[in-house]
């Protein structure tokens, strides 16, 4: 059955590319990095335009790479997602802390990484992304959100 064997060998090469291995109890989830502020101190998101599709389950990784407290806030994306957890990561990449339950701010230190992972619940458009942190959202640090596509179990 030489179409089946190829069928097979370009599911196994899609699921191997398209999404990144979880741990081994978890579902597979679609992997988007963003960097709150950069190593030269930038006041910004990278990226700070965010697209979700509704349908995908997502582990969304952030990172601070600079020297300063940066926060990722979104009020509005909290109630449009459905967090399934929120994994703190050491530096050394071990998972040290595991939180369950809605989020709409984080503050991430120097050099911190958090792995949110969620699904996306209800449509979104421009939902605000900001950093709190004193005088960060007015030199630059906002961006929004948006989320898009049909309801999971729709026609
Ligand atoms: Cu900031």
């Amino acid at each position: 059955m030489p179409r089946l064997t190829t069928l097979i060998f370009i599911l196994c090469t899609l699921s191997s590319t398209s999404a990144f291995a979880e741990k081994p109890h978890g579902p597979k989830a679609e992997v988007v990095k963003v960097s709150v502020g950069s190593v030269d101190g930038k006041m910004q998101f990278f990226p700070d335009q965010l697209t979700f599709e509704r349908g995908h389950y997502y582990k969304m990784v952030i990172h601070n790479p600079s020297s300063e407290d940066h926060y990722f806030t979104s009020d509005a994306f909290a109630t449009h997602v459905f967090t399934r957890k929120v994994e703190v990561i050491s530096s050394d990449g071990k998972t040290i802390a595991e939180i369950h339950g809605a989020v709409n701010d984080m503050e991430l230190k120097p050099g911190a990484t958090v792995e949110w992972y969620f699904y996306p619940m209800t449509k979104g458009k421009n939902l605000r992304l900001f950093c709190h942190k004193k005088g960060h959202e007015e030199a630059g640090m906002i961006g929004s959100i948006n989320i898009i596509g049909k309801a999971p179990f729709s026609k």
